[in-house]
């Protein structure tokens, strides 16, 4: 293992994205993210995935000097396109006109289309919470999962998130996949040579399979059965139909290099207390069910792990598996 500071980590992951053709911010944003993804215990959205978007730009998939733009603006709705970049500067720009217009008008929508993947779902909304409003996070993503009682991938993983400002603590983090868990947990399971647990993943033929290589070659199974199924349709609607991105099944596969530009779609909805209960009643509320919570010592917060693990890699750097450091050194240099 080696350990490397996160500025250090920065630098790395930023050199390998523009060596591979993305534009300087759009590298320092994407970095950012992934960096922050690692330190927070987010391997599946983190270090792992600067060799994919690397492989993405140069193989063009990504438009490394794509310009993100609201193409279509209503008083508390817009649209942004992300022009087939990487995510992240799409998402921040469709956050910040979101709490700007929620700020205005109580709540609003933000979509986000043409774009590509955009990481941990809830790392775009820190400026929400920041901004002392409630935030809600959508994405499609490559078809991984049935329609429920289906065979065949249709619906992506479709993370969704949510914050939750607090007074003096940092805010409530939910943040999942709706398949059992993220894809890219057996993406790194294959790497660490680890078996998955049963549950997650069905292999090509449709058998459960503990194998994660078998399980990126077939199906991820959705989280709780018939919820997760209706709940990942849901997200393809909210992220696709409101939007015009491209469904889970009319993109190609991210863990593969060549393919085509995923045109996926993100959704951001920002709600400002002040607009409903108001704020004083909003944090009485909160703090109120999260203390009820907590009566029980066995109870964590959801983010709190998060939290804890980035102010760590901050203080000491991230340990990172020799193999995984050497492919950044390389791409890099
Ligand atoms: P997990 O199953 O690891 O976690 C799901 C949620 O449950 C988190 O909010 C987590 O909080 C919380 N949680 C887990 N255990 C506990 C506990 N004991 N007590 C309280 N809360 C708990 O997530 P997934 O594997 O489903 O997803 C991982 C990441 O992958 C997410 O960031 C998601 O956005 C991302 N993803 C992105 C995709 C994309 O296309 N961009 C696709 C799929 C996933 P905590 O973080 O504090 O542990
Ligand atoms: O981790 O589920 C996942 C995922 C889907 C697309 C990219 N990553």
């Amino acid at each position: 293992m080696a350990r490397l500071s996160i500025a250090r980590l920065n630098e790395l992951a930023s050199a390998a994205l523009q060596r591979a053709g993305a534009a300087p911010e759009m590298a320092r944003m994407a970095a950012a993210a992934l960096v922050a993804a690692e330190a927070q215990g987010l391997g599946s959205h983190g270090l792992a995935r600067v060799a994919q978007y690397a492989g993405h730009l140069r193989s063009g998939r990504v438009d490394g000097s794509a310009q993100p733009t609201v193409v279509r603006s209503r008083a508390a709705a817009c649209l942004v396109d992300a022009g087939e970049g990487l995510a992240f500067g799409a998402c921040a720009l469709a956050v910040r006109e979101a709490i700007t217009r929620a700020r205005a008008g109580g709540a609003a929508f933000a979509g986000v289309t043409r774009s590509h993947h955009f990481g941990a779902a809830a790392w775009h909304l820190e400026p929400v919470a920041a901004a002392g409003m409630v935030g809600l996070a959508f994405g499609n993503s490559p078809a991984a999962m049935p329609a429920w009682g289906g065979r065949r991938a249709i619906f992506g993983t479709n993370p969704i998130a949510a914050v939750f400002p607090r007074r003096a603590a940092p805010p409530l983090v939910i943040d999942l996949s709706l398949s059992e868990v993220a894809r890219g947990k057996l993406m790194v399971a294959a790497r660490e040579g680890r078996p998955i647990p049963a549950g997650w993943a069905l292999d090509k033929e449709g058998r459960p399979t503990t194998d994660p290589k078998a399980g990126l070659e077939g199906l991820m199974l959705p989280a709780g059965g018939l919820k997760g199924a209706m709940l990942a349709l849901m997200v393809e609607l909210l992220c696709c139909a409101l939007t015009g991105a491209a469904f889970g099944f009319e993109a190609d596969s991210f863990f593969s290099e060549a393919g085509n530009r995923p045109h996926l779609g993100q959704a951001f909805v920002v709600i400002d207390p002040d607009a409903l209960a108001g704020s004083e009643v909003f944090h009485e509320r909160m703090e109120t069910l999260v203390a009820t919570m907590q009566l029980d010592p066995e109870v964590r917060l959801p983010g709190q792990r998060r939290v804890e693990l980035g102010q760590q890699a901050e203080a000491q750097g991230i340990e990172v598996p020799d193999a995984l450091a050497a492919q950044l050194e390389s791409l890099a240099a």
